[in-house]
């Protein structure tokens, strides 16, 4: 039981609900370190959105609704965390959701799936094959779904896939608390916030965005500004947290 007091209630209660989705089997296990590292650069930015996030949640938007065929990748701590924000997020960029795990079995992709159900998210459904240029299992996915897919959303994603996604010529939002993170630094698009803040952002921005203001935003997206933007923030935080000891 969290003491409602506790000066880190809110983030006690996202650090339980995760440990519950693990023991659920929802998450993997490495997901809670996942967390961990992320919560460290979350508070490193001040646990906000900052303005520079901001904007790329909306170049985040745009880029959606301007694609063909956009897919929104859910990995265990993702569906955790974010359930019951995607189905929003479905409806109002028209992406489809394909459930893509890195510690993969069969298990929890049952699992994962049964959850965005519930949540009403519509899963893809089909048999996978190995499309990704990855060796291992990661490079599983759907031919109608990321196989097929011009721009894939990858919240909260690990390395390697990232980098794999763009060589096969797609582009890549990824949402991640860490600029330094490789999926960040190879992604098109970074956006550097938290994913419970980023869906819902990304979200309204859908809402109110034309689709020729999509067509033009997302031509002029410019990722390595977010990545530039984001550390000069931290170092900024970093500073005045300095100054305030003295
Ligand atoms: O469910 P699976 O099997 O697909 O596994 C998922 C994990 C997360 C375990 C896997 O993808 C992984 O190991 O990821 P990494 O390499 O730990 O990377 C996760 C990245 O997400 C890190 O850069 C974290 O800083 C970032 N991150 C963690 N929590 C959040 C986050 N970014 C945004 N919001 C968060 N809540």
């Amino acid at each position: 039981m969290i003491p409602e007091d506790h000066p880190r209630y809110a983030a006690l209660v996202v650090r339980e609900r995760l440990a519950d989705a693990m023991r659920a089997g929802i998450v993997a296990p490495e997901g809670l370190i996942a967390q961990g590292r992320g919560e460290a650069f979350d508070y490193l930015l001040g646990e906000r959105t900052t303005a520079s996030a901001a904007r790329a949640e909306v170049d985040a938007a745009a880029m959606l609704l301007a694609a063909r065929r956009p897919v929104i990748s859910v990995n265990g701590n993702t569906a955790a965390l974010s359930a019951h924000q995607l189905a929003d997020l479905q409806e109002a960029s028209g992406a489809l959701v394909e459930v893509n795990l890195f510690h993969r079995t069969e298990e929890r992709m049952q699992r994962i799936t049964a959850l965005l159900e519930e949540h009403g998210v519509d899963v893809l459904s089909g048999v996978p094959e190995r499309l990704i240029p990855l060796s291992h299992d990661r490079a599983l996915c759907l031919p109608d779904g990321i196989g097929a897919a011009d721009l894939v959303l990858v919240p909260l994603e690990d390395g390697d896939r990232c980098a794999a996604l763009r060589q096969m010529g797609k582009a890549v939002i990824a949402v991640d608390l860490n600029p330094l993170s490789r999926t960040a630094q190879t992604a098109t698009l970074p956006v550097i916030d938290e994913v419970r803040r980023a869906v819902p952002a990304i979200t309204a921005a859908c809402r109110t965005m034309t689709p020729a203001a999509a067509r033009e935003r997302a031509c002029g997206v410019d990722g390595k500004r977010y990545l530039k933007e984001a550390i000069a923030a931290i170092a900024a935080r970093l500073e005045e947290m300095g100054h305030a000891l003295e």
